[in-house]
């Protein structure tokens, strides 16, 4: 009989999966057996279990309870990120790429997720006014925490793990050429991933990294590395005055329990727009967004179900034919 391992996702292709050994750090391939009965396809971070043949070929059976999902809203489908993630670390360069509504979308990523939420301002030492982004942002998110750093050193890099703890798993989330692999690097003292300069002229990264990894770092953390976020949107599961701290306070005045807080009476989160006691830019954006997840929640529905059963049918029949066609070669 073949033994049933346990291993974790460290990365994903079209027709592949990496898993990793997290007692060993042995990465190998591995596709889905033709038992893998599971609604989802497992993603970077998930933990699964595996058998390997009498070929030495793997295939992962099972795939392990998950913590929890990182999801974005893309092409009108909420996409699975990454899986069992404890920090979604938003990262933003102290230049032209810090931009609050896109600090937003990002935290709501991971307040959505259920997981906790750090800031990583990074390029401190190109940087001559770090106390006013750093204050435009604590002005923002009160509670969660924010280092700026340089990511290139190792010094300044380690400061994160003063929140994120031992065992933990991160992710990175930003834009391209924020220094989310830099840092990565910095922190393993290697150049694993690959980087690449930014544009002088709008402070844009080239899209350098093209997947998601998961890598082991010091202190039995493990870190996940993802491709620059071109447009963020959250889940449409996502509920917005979960990152709007003073309306999910008004709205609890609103007469309405569903009060969309655009044209109802009595609501109290117009109101404080009137009487000057909310900051109209803050309300506006978290209209754009709310408005933004509620657009997209149909379709999304339909395209969801959609996906489930393409899992079902198309993808495990070919990947399990591509096998079944190697072993009689
Ligand atoms: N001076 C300085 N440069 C940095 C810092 N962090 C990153 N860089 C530089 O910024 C550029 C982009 O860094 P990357 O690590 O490739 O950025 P990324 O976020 O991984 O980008 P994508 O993979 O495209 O999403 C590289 O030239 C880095 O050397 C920093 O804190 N200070
Ligand atoms: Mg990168
Ligand atoms: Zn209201």
């Amino acid at each position: 009989m073949e033994v049933i391992q346990k291993g974790c996702v460290a990365s994903v292709t079209r027709t592949c999966w990496k898993i990793i050994d997290k007692n060993s750090l042995c990465v190998f391939d591995a596709i889905l057996n033709n038992s893998y009965k599971c609604e989802d396809l497992p993603l970077v971070g998930d933990n699964v279990e595996y058998i390997t043949d009498q070929w030495g070929n793997n295939f992962i059976i099972n795939l392990l309870p998950r913590k929890n999902i990182i999801k974005r809203y893309s092409k009108n489908i909420n996409k699975p990120l990454v899986a069992n993630v404890d920090i979604v670390f938003v990262v933003s360069s102290l230049n032209k790429d810090f931009e609050l509504e896109k600090l937003e979308r990002l935290a709501l990523l991971g307040v959505s997720g259920n997981a906790k939420v750090g800031f990583i301002l990074t390029k401190v030492d190109k940087c001559p006014n770090i106390d006013t982004y750093i204050k435009e942002l604590k002005k923002r998110f009160k509670t969660e925490p924010i280092f700026a750093i340089n990511s290139k050193n190792k010094a300044s890099a380690v400061e994160i793990f003063k929140f994120w703890k031992e065992g933990e798993t991160a992710v990175f989330m930003g834009s391209s050429g924020v220094g989310k692999s830099t840092l990565v690097n910095t922190l393993l003292d290697k150049e694993i991933l690959k980087t690449a300069e930014v544009r002088d002229v709008d402070d844009r990264g080239k899209h350098t990294t093209t997947a998601r990894y998961l890598i082991a770092i010091e202190g039995e953390r493990w870190v996940i590395d993802t491709p620059g976020i071109r447009s963020i949107q959250s889940t449409t599961e996502a509920d917005p005055v979960d990152i709007f701290d003073e309306i999910r306070e008004l709205e609890k005045q609103c007469k309405y329990k569903d009060c969309s807080h655009t044209k109802e009476d009595n609501c109290a989160v117009l109101n404080a727009l009137e009487n000057g006691n909310l900051d109209k830019i803050i309300y506006e954006r978290f209209i754009k967004l709310k408005q933004g997840l509620n657009v997209g929640t149909k379709q999304a529905k339909t395209l969801e179900k959609k996906q489930s059963k393409l899992l079902k049918s198309k993808r495990i029949q070919s990947k399990n034919k591509k096998i079944l066609n190697k072993k009689h070669q």
